[in-house]
């Protein structure tokens, strides 16, 4: 009995510390982008990294990234940070070229040098999204100093991301603060892409994802996030 009490108490004691921890440092500055268009749906989150800046990156993709679908011979999918949202109708051209605020430009960003590459290219850092049988990818992390979420020329805040096919714009996605991403309206078109139409988002009509999806996606991934930094104190 007092054994069970105890542990109780400890989980209730984690859970608050959790929950105020979270509410200091972290919670006001993630965002987030959730894509869901051509029958490719994926949530990006991006977490402040507390120490040294830069984010911890959680990338999940649900569907539409097939082995049948790549075009590149390495079977990947080049994703990156794009300096403008989305335009009307999912139009993923508009969202013009990547986050380059220290204008590295297109010179050939290697994952072994970092710092040569462009503030938004996440796939030239930290690999392109490999393609499956099925078209879903399992979750994968990881820490990027470089990414900003302040300054009027380096936030991500703002902005897009964007997967290529071989460098062709399959699928974009505006980047919002978290807690205006998990409140958006439960359909999950105008929540992936708020500047678009949805007529231009025939595939996802139906789809049957949801806005509380998402929000349950991306709070697994904030409370994964956390509780890897709780870890690593
Ligand atoms: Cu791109």
């Amino acid at each position: 009995m007092i054994l069970k009490s105890s542990f109780i108490l400890s989980v209730a004691a984690v859970a608050s510390y959790t929950c105020q921890a979270q509410s200091q440092l972290v919670v006001p500055q993630i965002m987030a982008s959730a894509i869901n268009m051509n029958g490719i749906e994926a949530n990006f989150v991006f977490s402040p990294l507390s120490n040294n800046g830069g984010a911890r990156v959680r990338v999940e993709v649900k569907s539409g990234l097939s082995k049948k679908f790549a075009v590149s011979p390495t079977g990947g999918f080049e994703y990156h940070i794009h300096v403008k949202p989305v335009g009307p109708g999912n139009d993923c051209t508009a969202a013009g070229g990547h986050l380059d605020p220290t204008n590295v430009g297109a010179a050939k960003c290697v994952a072994a040098k970092p710092d040569r590459c462009q503030e938004g290219d996440l796939s030239g850092k930290h690999g392109e999204l490999k393609a499956t049988e099925t078209g879903a990818i399992a979750p994968i992390s990881y820490n990027d100093k470089y990414i900003h979420f302040s300054g009027e020329t380096t936030t991500i805040a703002g902005r897009s991301v964007v997967i290529h096919n071989n460098g062709t714009r399959v699928a974009c996605g505006n980047i919002y603060p978290f807690d205006q991403a998990s409140s958006l309206p439960s359909g999950s078109s105008e929540g992936a892409s708020k500047a678009g139409s949805p007529d231009g988002d025939v595939r996802s009509q139906g789809s049957g994802a949801s806005g509380g999806q998402l929000v349950a996606t991306m709070a697994m991934a904030v409370a994964g996030t956390f509780f890897g930094a709780l870890m690593a104190l």
